[in-house]
Formats: C-alpha cells, structure tokens, sequence
C-alpha cells in the first residue's frame, strides 16, 4: 500500500447541511484522500438561513487542538493543508501560525506541505469578516501556496476593482507581486460584459518571465444561491491538483477545468433536488416571507452525496 495522502482541513462545521468541512470532507475522501477536520466554529447550519445556534472557537482552542496533534506525531504526517473559514483575526493568526509550524516540522523531516488558503472575508461586495480579519489574512497568504478568494475577496485583497478582463489579468498579477504566491484561482467573478455566465480565472508566477500564465473560463450562471460551492471548489482544486503536476504553467488551467465540470455537475444534481423538493413540500398559501425563504434555502443545499458519481 502508498502510504496515505492525508489533509488537515481547517473550517467550519455545520451540523446540517453542507458548508466548510461538512462540504469538503465528503468529496475529498471520494478522491482518496484521509480527512482531518479541525473545526474552527461548530453551527447547526450555513449562516445563510435566518438563524443559526452553536459556537465559535476561540485562537487559543483552536491551536491547542493542533498542539494535541503535534504531542502525537500525528500533524506531521499532513502533506496538504486546506483553510477556510476562520471567525477572528486572532483565528486567522493561529491558522497562519499552524501553517508555518506544520511546514517547518514537515520540512525537517525531509517532506513538502501544499496548502490550499481560502481567504473567506466576504461575498457579493459586504465583508463579514472585521478589517483585522483582512489585515491578519494579507499576512498569511504570503506562505500559501495556492489562494483561492473569489471577485470581492481579491478586490478586498487588492484594492482594485475587477470590471474587466484586462483588470482581472491586473488583479491576479497584483496577488502575485504584493504577497509571492505561486498559483491564484479567483472562484467566481461578474463581468457587466459577460452578463449571464461567471469567470473563474487562474495564474501561476512565472519567475523571470514577463507574463505570469493566466486563463479564464466562462460558464453558465445557475440560477438560485448555494452555500458551499466556494468550499467544495477548494475542495476538488486540492485534490487534482495533486494529481497534475504543480510545476509547469499549464497545469492549473486543466485542473480548474475538472474542477468547474465537477462542480457543473454538482449544481445540476442540486437545482434538480431542488426543483422537486419545492414542488413536494406542502404549498401553505399563509406561509409568510421569511418562512418561504428559508424553505427555498433548505432545499438549496448541495446534493453532494448524490453527485458522488461526478466527483468521482
Ligand atoms: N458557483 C459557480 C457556478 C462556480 O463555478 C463557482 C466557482 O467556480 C462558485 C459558485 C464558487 O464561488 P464562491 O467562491 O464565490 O463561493
Ligand atoms: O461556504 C462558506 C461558509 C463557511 N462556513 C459557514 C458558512 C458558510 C457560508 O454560508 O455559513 C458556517
């Protein structure tokens, strides 16, 4: 036997539902690899319901649960790290500080660390994290090795305005030169000129060469609003791009195609489940708005367990 691929992926937990670890665990252990989730708030849903109930954790727990792993030999054996949601600057920090612990304790014993840092901060223009939280996060992508943010975030993270394909080219290049990393996808960005479709673009620096390696993809925009795709995408880049080799330029422009077909796919799966879920769940003429949103947000969440075929 190989000797096993194993990621520590530090995210959210939802008891129902699928977002942060509960959307990336499934899809990457469908891939092959051994999963270990590192919670970093503990909800009974996505936040994008009415409510929700649970906690978060504070920095201190969430370094002591790594402490805990490092006392047992076992952080060690992680070659891949997978970030995303943190709730706090100082969470942001202690996922910055595990970063750097885990490649230096993996370099030591002569192995690499690949980590996949989804910078969550926001969407749709409104941030939802404190400005600390940005600031904390310009700090630590520096040693990531991938980023994946989606439009707001690397505006967030830029200070510029994507409007255009030529400023997207500039927004991945600024990402490159303000913080060294090595490879940028940024997720999904509305162009006026591209009214119904959303661009997922990427970039490799090329050292020494004038151009960095860039592409985009246009596809389709799903109607309806899913919770999780940011993480599930993250997800699925990590896994193939494992698979591909990382070095050449090439690469990562055909492992985001994998990726945007998977995740087509997935899409697919759920605006059918959905579909039928709305049409079977009981028609109460007296059901109030907020009720009937929270019907369609339910029935929203991704069909990931019945899209295992695509994934894999
Ligand atoms: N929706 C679709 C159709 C996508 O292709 C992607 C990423 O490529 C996303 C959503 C993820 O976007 P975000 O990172 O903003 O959640
Ligand atoms: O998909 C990002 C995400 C992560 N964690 C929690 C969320 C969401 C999106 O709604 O609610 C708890």
């Amino acid at each position: 036997d190989e000797v096993p691929k194993r990621i520590l992926s530090i995210q959210s937990a939802v008891v129902s539902g699928y977002a942060g670890n509960r959307a990336s665990t499934f899809p990457l252990q469908l891939l092959g690899y051994d999963v270990s989730a590192l919670n970093t708030v503990h909800f009974s849903n996505h936040t994008g319901y009415g409510s929700f109930r649970g906690f978060r954790l504070t920095a201190e727990q969430i370094l002591e649960q790594y402490e805990g792993l490092e006392e047992n030999g076992l952080s060690c054996r992680h070659g891949y790290l997978l970030t995303g949601y943190v709730p706090g600057e100082e969470g942001v920090m202690a996922v910055g500080q595990i970063a750097e612990r885990l490649r230096n304790e993996r370099k030591r014993m002569g192995e690499g660390l690949m980590w996949v840092c989804d910078p969550v901060m926001g969407d749709q223009g409104r941030l939802y994290v404190s400005q600390g939280c940005v600031e904390a996060y310009k700090d630590i992508i520096r040693s990531a090795d991938v980023i994946t943010p989606n439009q707001f975030e690397a505006e967030t993270l830029t200070g510029l305005t994507i409007t255009s394909l030529p400023t997207l080219r500039t927004a991945m290049t600024a990402l490159h030169e303000a913080y060294g990393v090595k490879h940028v996808v940024i997720t999904s960005i509305q162009l006026p000129s591209h009214p119904d479709s959303l661009i997922c673009a990427g970039s490799t620096q090329t050292p020494g060469k004038h151009m960095h390696a860039q592409f985009w993809y246009q596809v389709p925009k799903q109607p309806g609003f899913y919770s999780g795709t940011g993480d599930v995408f993250a997800a699925l880049l990590l896994a193939h791009l494992d698979a591909g080799s990382l070095a050449e330029g090439g690469a990562l422009q055909i492992v985001v195609r994998k990726v945007l077909s998977t995740l087509s796919s997935i899409l697919s799966r759920t605006r059918k489940g959905m579909e039928e879920e709305l049409q079977t769940s009981s028609t109460d003429l007296d059901r109030n708005e907020k009720e009937e949103k929270v019907r369609v947000i339910r029935a929203a969440e991704l069909r990931l367990v019945q899209s295992q075929e695509a994934i894999l």
